[in-house]
């Protein structure tokens, strides 16, 4: 069993509470909406799939990886992606996947929003306006080659665009971009390939109209 580093309990943003704990039991996130909810622009079949079989596969892994560690494990996300590259493959692979999924369920709800307060002044001083934030964010994520994910992040109020590899996420030593992850969209083909199959530019396209901003600018004022 790994043991705990229990340093940082005092902390309470949303590394922590994502998760229930790090002592190989964190559970499943409910989705906050249903399967069908987010239709037509990501199909019912491919959201209990991702949510129930794909997100419900990297939380027991993740569980089973903790439980499989001699050492010590963060009992937080942001601690533990900051020393990830000393953690196994399954803590780095599965903890991203628990991570990752948790962040984009909650950034989506049905009928979307638009951005708007310190969010929306930030992303057009950063870049000018939503519109060529949103072009820049597209070809971030259709850039991505192969599976992974790309990402608005913020480091100290400043804000940029990346992409990572598989579930490697912005908050990981690793990772090329570096920050808090503000929103991300997942382009594994897992989470559109039955509705879209090849083309990933439109379930980008069509992803701008379920966005949560409420909770994306939550995100940003907490980091
Ligand atoms: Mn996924």
């Amino acid at each position: 069993m790994g043991s705990i580093v229990s340093s940082c309990q005092a902390n309470t943003s949303s590394e922590n509470t994502a998760g229930n704990n790090a002592a190989g039991n964190y559970e499943l996130p409910k989705l906050p909406y249903s399967f069908d909810a987010l239709a037509p622009h990501i199909d019912a079949t491919t959201m209990e799939i991702h949510h129930g079989k794909h997100h419900a596969g990297y939380t027991k892994k993740f569980n089973a990886a903790i439980n499989e560690t001699t050492g010590s494990v963060a009992d937080n996300f942001k601690d533990l992606f900051a020393n990830v590259s000393n953690m196994s493959a399954g803590i780095r692979n599965n903890g991203g996947g628990y991570y990752n999924h948790d962040m984009f369920w909650k950034i989506m709800k049905p009928g979307g929003s638009e951005p708007s307060g310190e969010i929306l002044e930030a992303i057009n001083s950063t870049f000018e306006s939503v519109d060529n934030f949103k072009t820049l964010f597209k070809a971030a994520a259709k850039g991505r080659f192969g599976s992974g994910w790309a990402w608005l992040v913020t480091n100290n109020g400043k804000l940029s665009i990346g992409s990572t590899p598989n579930q490697d996420n912005p908050l990981m030593d690793v990772s090329e971009i570096k920050g808090h992850p503000v929103m991300g969209i997942d382009v594994w083909e897992h989470a559109y390939y039955l509705n879209y199959q090849n083309k990933r530019g439109d379930y980008i396209d069509a992803w701008w109209n379920i966005l949560n901003w409420e909770e994306i600018a939550k995100r940003y004022k907490e980091a």
